[in-house]
């Protein structure tokens, strides 16, 4: 088959945010746009010729056209093989496991994650490499820097294949294994946790609702939770995937998945409540009545870890974003191991999971995984909390309620203003800066400010560091409030304001989270102008 060589020009806006290159449909839809960046991307990453990669995405629109350029590409660029997910279909995770299991040299990840999808939502595209991680920094980078030089692409002129049948079939010189894009990482899940125990409980009457969001992982929850763990088919709601994850926003979080969140907080509710993003690789976890925030869950998970077949030897370390809170830290030192402080992007932990560092990282986000894969794993946090759950016999909020008394509690929230104007986001975050020469020593309220500065990190593994990576605002007390722009948003700018205070009080650990912040709320508009400068007067979303 002749391979075409097209020449092209280059884009200058093809730079990957926090999790790889997230645009509007239509930006994708453009001559030669996906093309350039997936050229960029096997310029840079140089695979032998014969090298094997996996191809797969989140089943949102686009993703099958997207898949066949990808496909004829390969082709052209000397693959031997390519792994794709049945249908195009391959969670995040899923994902990562296949890269993993086969050894491949790669994997093209097609997700904009938890961002809406449809033919005027968005689309994404991103690279992770032999240890199924997202590319680190320094190849992102390069990837960007290729992309605006690129002149010609290759690709092969070739019917298209034939994305749901399972087997092998050639594209010019190249086969293409369609595999199931489920049973690998069951076998995975099986492997870690306590299915058995699992299974009693739910077979015990112990009821779960996990909301799929229409997006990926309704077909993992389907096998997982209904047909090996034998929960009743209703547990799984919203389990077809669809391109525009029927019209809804595929965020689970406590805005987001209100459908869920009325469920669990509603009459006749049942015991424990999951949802899962676009992907699959973000989870939240609710009990009756009861959320639990992202930082609690990792720190949780950290301190009940053992009760788990996969992690009964107890964990080497484990890492967290920055702006996470630092409930974890708190495990981490009773266990007596290390924790690590990170950037905001799970590209970061993955050093840290190659060199044996760690075992379990977290971010507030929503995103909980392990060093069995190399992404973060929402049906895998599931899996984990219900392991907890069986093995301790109490409900969720007891166990988080013991696990305050025991460690005190992080008071946790995160405000997002969505959709700002770029200039007034950017003009907060100079604001903010600018503070920083006079804002130590200074008293607001209560609070006393003991540091000011934009964090940066240096990767102790590989020396590289990243600069610019949040505003943090330290008090004397340990309470903190972090600002951010969102890495991962296609329009305007989100910031994101975290707050944090430490509770060590059990007598006041029933206090709502936006109660007990409401004082760092005010100190955090007052610092950002955020009134005036934006005319907001609420956040869009709040965790
Ligand atoms: C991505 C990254 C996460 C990060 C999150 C939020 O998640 O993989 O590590 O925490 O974005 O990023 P931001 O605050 O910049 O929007 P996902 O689920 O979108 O891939």
């Amino acid at each position: 088959m002749q391979v075409q060589t097209i020449a092209t020009s280059a884009f200058t806006d093809q730079k990957p945010g926090t999790s790889g290159l997230r645009k509007r449909v239509p930006v994708f839809q453009q001559a030669h746009y996906l093309e350039n960046f997936v050229q960029s991307i096997f310029d840079t990453i140089a695979a032998p010729a014969g090298a094997t990669l996996v191809v797969g995405g989140d089943g949102r629109y686009y993703n099958r056209e997207a898949i066949q350029i990808i496909l004829k590409m390969a082709a052209a660029n000397g693959f031997g093989r390519v792994l794709v997910g049945q249908g195009g279909i391959l969670s995040t995770p899923a994902a990562s496991c296949v890269i993993r299991k086969y050894q491949t040299f790669g994997g093209i990840i097609l997700s904009a994650s938890h961002n809406p999808g449809g033919p005027e939502g968005d689309f994404g595209i991103k690279y992770n490499g032999n240890n199924g991680g997202p590319a680190t920094e320094t190849v992102t980078e390069a990837i960007f820097a290729r992309s605006k030089q690129i002149d010609t692409y290759r690709i092969i002129e070739a019917a298209d294949v034939a994305l749901d049948t399972l087997g092998e079939s050639q594209l010019g010189g190249m086969t293409v294994s369609i595999i199931d894009s489920v049973a690998d990482y069951a076998e995975l899940m099986e492997s870690l946790f306590d299915f058995d125990a699992i299974q009693a409980m739910l077979a015990g009457g112990f009821r779960i609702k996990f909301d799929a969001m229409h997006a990926v992982t309704g077909p993992y929850a389907r096998e997982i939770l209904v047909n090996r763990l034998g929960a009743p088919a209703d547990s799984v709601m919203n389990a077809v995937p669809l391109p525009d994850f029927g019209n809804g926003h595929p965020d689970p979080n406590l805005t987001y998945a209100h459908e869920l969140v009325e469920i669990v907080y509603g009459d006749n509710a049942p015991d424990f409540g999951a949802a899962s993003d676009g992907d699959g690789d973000r989870n939240m976890i609710l009990g009756k009545g009861f959320f639990v925030t992202p930082s609690d869950s990792l720190a949780l998970l950290a301190a009940n870890a053992t009760l788990a077949p996969g992690y009964r030897q107890g964990l080497a370390g484990i890492a967290r974003s920055m702006p996470t809170s630092a409930a974890a830290d708190r495990v981490a030192e009773a266990l007596g191991i290390p924790c690590y402080e990170t950037p905001t992007g799970w590209k970061f932990f993955g050093n840290l999971m190659d060199a044996g560092k760690v075992t379990l990282c977290g971010e507030e986000s929503f995103g909980t995984g392990s060093n069995h894969v190399r992404e973060k794993d929402g049906l895998w946090a599931v899996l984990f909390w219900l392991n907890v759950v069986a093995a301790r016999k109490q409900s969720v909020e007891a166990i988080v309620r013991e696990h305050w008394a025991k460690f005190g509690r992080n008071v946790y929230s995160r405000h997002d203003y969505e959709g700002l104007p770029t200039d007034a986001a950017n003009g907060i975050m100079v604001l903010l800066k600018a503070g920083f020469a006079t804002l130590s020593g200074k008293q607001f309220g209560s609070y006393t400010v003991k540091l000011a500065d934009d964090f940066s990190y240096t990767d102790p593994v590989d020396g590289s560091v990243s600069t610019g990576q949040g505003v943090r605002i330290l008090f004397e007390d340990g309470s903190r409030i972090v600002f951010r722009l969102s890495g991962t948003g296609t329009e305007g700018a989100t910031l994101r304001i975290y707050l944090e205070s430490f509770e060590p009080d059990v007598g006041k650990h029933h206090l709502d989270a936006q109660d007990a912040l409401a004082e760092l709320i005010g100190i955090a508009l007052q610092l950002t102008e955020l009134r005036q400068r934006t005319g907001r007067e609420a956040p869009t979303v709040i965790t």
